[in-house]
């Protein structure tokens, strides 16, 4: 075995606008957890979301003893997180450091690269990786690892999509889960995305295929937590309802069981090209009273450019069938697109007001690496007002204030009075939404 004691850290951040803790533990260090269960790996988790902070994490480091230390990392605060693991690496020299996450499967080979501290990094999924490298396997055989050779040369081995079914729900053994302020559990039922909408990181993530679990085993994990007296359930899958079959079997598998105050929330969003009524109606036979669509825009010549694979039409029908089916309808637009004009965000604007919907947000497009609005920005006469540190260590400033500037479409200041016009729009909704509550 080449490392007998991991312990496994989320990163979390204030700064990320999402307030002081996290409400339901991690789910990607949850799935590696269970998997480092089943295969006899010993680990302990730290959770920065849970209020501890760094003087914690160097502290059960001092006091565990582990060999390797492992950092999950989002893209946020990326700069904080390596001087997090820098500081890890000059008080325990002999602790050997991996990172994986959303930030180092967009970066690549890059995070070794820039970071002399960290020893490996994952690239994608890390349940088996992790486990390989645990159990010593040799590293240039161990799909995903990045690494270093004995002459420095940094490495990326070649991926391997795995079986999701392969892979053990998570059941939190290792987490405090009385440490997270929520009676609701989330889950994710499917990994993955074909889709290449040019704002989104999706297909660099957990790659272009989608694979869904089986029917079966996503209503196992509902029922586990259901016994374990969650009766809410968030359901967080990127394309929940990519594969109409496996829906309608899981919506016919709930309703055959004996869950009575089931409550299910399709919060990770449904594809708007893939709603009908029969879809809609299995939806909402499994329980799900709430349920959202990432509009993105209420003009067609937006849709196009973002390759959003729909229409303005297909979105207000899709919205209107939710809507009078009794669905507590979510929407999610972007503002400042590239060669987006007034014009356009006008018509989201409209479209945010055209339906009896209970939420609407609006959010400030941030270039992400590895999406295609960062190919354009890099390849047409666009300028980023500010370095990618900059803005992804800042996310709740960021909310506001435009980050790049480009050509042919919005002024920044164009662009700063259409965010701050979409809080009109939210409150108005806001608004609409209290009335009829206070009417019924
Ligand atoms: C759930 C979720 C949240 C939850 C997190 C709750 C929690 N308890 O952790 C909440 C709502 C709080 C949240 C907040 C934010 N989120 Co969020 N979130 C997600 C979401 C929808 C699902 C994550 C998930 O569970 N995936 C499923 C699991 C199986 O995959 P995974 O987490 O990637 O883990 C696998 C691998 O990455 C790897 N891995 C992960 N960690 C490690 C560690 C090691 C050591 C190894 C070896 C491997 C490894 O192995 C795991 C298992 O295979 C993703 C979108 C997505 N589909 O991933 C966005 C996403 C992760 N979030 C994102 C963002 C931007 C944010 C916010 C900044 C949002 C904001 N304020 O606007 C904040 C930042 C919070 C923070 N960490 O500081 C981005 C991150 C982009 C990036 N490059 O970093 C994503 C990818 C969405 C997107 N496409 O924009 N988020
Ligand atoms: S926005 Fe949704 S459909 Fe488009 S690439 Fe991202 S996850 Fe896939």
């Amino acid at each position: 075995m080449r490392f007998k004691k991991t312990l496994l850290v989320n990163v979390y951040y204030q700064e990320s606008g999402y307030g002081e803790k996290l409400n339901f533990p991690p789910i990607g260090l949850g799935y590696i957890s269970e998997y480092l269960h089943k295969e006899n790996i010993q680990h302990e988790i730290i959770d920065t979301g849970t209020g501890s902070g760094f003087e914690d994490v160097y502290d059960r480091i001092q006091y565990w003893k582990p060999d390797l230390v492992g950092f999950s990392l989002n893209s946020t605060c990326f700069p904080k997180s390596f001087t997090l693991i820098e500081n890890v690496r000059k008080q325990f020299p002999n602790v050997k450091i991996v990172v994986g996450g959303p930030h180092v499967s967009t970066e690549g080979v890059k995070c070794l690269g820039d970071n002399i501290e960290i020893d490996y990094g994952v690239i994608k999924e890390g349940e088996i990786p992790l486990a390989y490298l645990c159990n010593g396997v040799s590293l240039e055989n161990i799909p995903g690892l990045i690494w270093r050779t004995d002459s420095g040369e940094v490495i990326a081995n070649n991926l391997q999509m795995f079986e999701i079914e392969d892979l053990p729900f998570p059941r939190y053994n290792s987490f405090d889960l009385s440490s997270y302020y929520t009676d609701s559990i989330s889950i994710i039922t499917s990994r993955g995305c074909p889709f290449l909408c040019t704002f989104c990181q999706q297909s660099s993530l957990l790659g272009k295929k989608w694979r869904g679990r089986t029917p079966q085993s996503v209503v196992d994990e509902i029922e586990y937590w259901y016994c374990q007296g969650y009766s809410s359930i968030h359901i967080l899958d990127d394309n929940f309802a990519f594969d109409k079959e496996r829906l309608i079997h899981i919506s016919g598998l709930i309703t055959q069981k004996e869950m009575k105050d089931l409550d299910i929330s399709l919060v990770g969003g449904v594809r708007i090209s893939y709603v009908n009524r029969e879809t809609l109606l299995a939806i909402k036979r499994m329980g799900v009273r709430y349920i959202s669509f990432g509009v993105e825009s209420g003009s067609d010549k937006i849709l196009k450019l973002i390759r959003k694979g729909c229409t303005v039409k297909q979105a207000e029908k899709a919205i209107k069938m939710a809507v009078d089916l009794g669905f507590s309808v979510r929407l999610f637009f972007i503002i400042g697109m590239p060669l987006e004009t007034m014009e356009d965000v006008s018509k989201s604007f409209e479209l945010a007001l055209r339906f009896n919907v209970d939420e609407v947000r609006f959010f400030n497009l941030m270039p992400y690496e590895g999406t295609g609005i960062m190919d354009w920005i890099n390849e047409n006469d666009a300028t980023l007002l500010y370095s990618y540190a900059e803005y992804m260590s800042d996310f709740k400033k960021f909310k506001q204030i435009p980050v790049f500037d480009s050509p042919g479409g919005m002024s920044i200041e164009e662009k700063a009075k259409a965010l701050r016009m979409s809080k009109e729009i939210i409150n108005t909704v806001e608004e609409r939404r209290a009335e009829h509550s206070q009417r019924i």
